[in-house]
């Protein structure tokens, strides 16, 4: 293996940091690639949009040495990320289509040279630094869509510290009496800046993935509260929370508690929304943590219930006060006999525990007819309202 080009010593006037972007096609000896690239940087250097201080070949890959602006190293990792996905996305597609290579893929990564202080003249420690960038930036490109995944990293990170979140409310109607009724709202999360994510649901399964499912979803119980104060005392607000969150030491009712009571309503305004992203593997711990909130009047929903996800098995071991159908069977139960049969079997399920249920997704006459038929108790849907503001 042969390193070419030399590390050249660095102007002395300039004092900013500097990145590695490392980049390598996967699985393709790219016969082009190094004319390309070569062609492809001089393009760039004259418009002047990246310095590139040094390149370094070794066989295939290619690793750039770039000057970074100066800023703290979030603003250094933020503007290199973006330079980085902008041509690996470039310079991926334009390769593929000259080559006719439409299955290769270019991995990315980048890292952070922090040297703005120190003196870049001394040659020595200078190549060590260049050296260990390099290997950094070439362990984050060994992943396909690293570069993305970092900036959604950041920009999830930056979501929660800046709670940039608010929550819209869904009536859920009462289908018991003549006509309807209101019988209270789902909190939805709604994020005000998401450009990294098609929308929330995303959003809420790459936190988890990350391991920062607990703190988004607490903000997110947070604003659910904060918004609520036209709830009227005798209707609910369903929270979501992820069945996992009951792991989450923070998960106590004595803020939400008080939070409420500041509010002039009480726990009895409020059931937990379980929703089942994965399976739950402690039932025991999980019915030991609803316990305590039950015990102060906070009661309990299965979500989702029919989806792939979610069980039958956490409606006989957690002992729902509502068990909410998810959509999918509801969507045109009206033209499915199998649909049909399901919601009724749920339906004499719920009526022999004792539990109510929720159709959700109701959009259109036929499906409110079809289960209201059925005996279901209470509806939510587009066709019953949007989310949006407590009336
Ligand atoms: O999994 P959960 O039931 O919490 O999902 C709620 C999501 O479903 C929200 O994002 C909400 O906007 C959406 N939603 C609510 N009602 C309807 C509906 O009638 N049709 C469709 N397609 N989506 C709905
Ligand atoms: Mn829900």
């Amino acid at each position: 293996m042969q390193v070419r080009n030399r590390v050249r010593q660095a102007p002395m006037e300039w004092r900013g940091g500097r990145g590695v972007i490392y980049l390598s096609w996967h699985s393709v000896a790219p016969a082009g690639w190094s004319v390309f690239a070569e062609e492809a940087i001089a393009a760039e250097m004259e418009a002047a949009a990246i310095v590139v201080e040094e390149k370094y070949w070794i066989h295939n890959d290619l690793f750039l040495l770039l000057r970074l602006p100066s800023g703290g190293r979030s603003k250094l990792e933020g503007w290199l990320l973006e330079q980085a996905i902008k041509r690996q996305a470039e310079w991926e597609s334009r390769f593929r289509e000259m080559e006719e290579l439409p299955e290769a893929r270019l991995l990315a990564g980048v890292s952070i040279i922090e040297d703005n202080l120190l003196d870049l003249t001394e040659q020595e420690g200078n190549a060590d630094r260049i050296y260990e960038a390099m290997k950094r930036a070439m362990v984050h490109g060994q992943r396909d869509g690293s570069l993305v995944r970092s900036m959604k990293l950041r920009a999830l990170e930056q979501l929660i510290a800046e709670h940039a979140i608010m929550s819209v409310y869904q009536p859920i109607m009462s289908l018991q009496s003549e006509g309807r009724s209101l019988f209270g709202y789902e909190a939805l999360a709604r994020f005000t800046k998401q450009e990294w994510f098609a929308g929330p649901q995303q959003l809420f399964a790459f936190a988890e993935q990350e391991g920062l499912a607990y703190r988004l979803d607490r903000l997110a119980r947070r604003k659910a509260l904060d918004g609520i104060g036209s709830l009227k005392p005798e209707q609910r607000l369903f929270i979501n929370v992820q069945a996992q969150i009951i792991n989450d030491p923070h998960f106590t009712p004595g803020r939400t508690l008080s939070m409420l009571e500041r509010r002039g309503l009480s726990p009895h305004n409020v059931v937990f929304e379980i929703t089942e992203r994965t399976s739950i593997d402690d039932f025991g711990a999980m019915k030991k943590a609803l316990e305590h909130y039950r015990n102060q009047g906070f009661q309990i929903a299965i979500d989702d219930v029919g989806a792939g996800y979610s069980s039958l098995q956490s409606i006989v071991e957690l002992r729902p006060d509502y068990i909410k159908v998810d959509r999918s069977i509801i969507d045109r139960i009206d033209e499915d006999d199998v649909k049909l049969h399901i919601l009724h079997t749920l339906v004499q399920l719920a009526y022999k525990l004792d539990v109510s249920i929720i159709a959700e997704g109701i959009e259109r006459e036929e499906e409110l007819a079809a289960v209201k038929k059925l005996g279901v108790h209470y509806a939510q849907g587009y066709l019953l309202g949007r989310p949006g503001g407590i009336q």
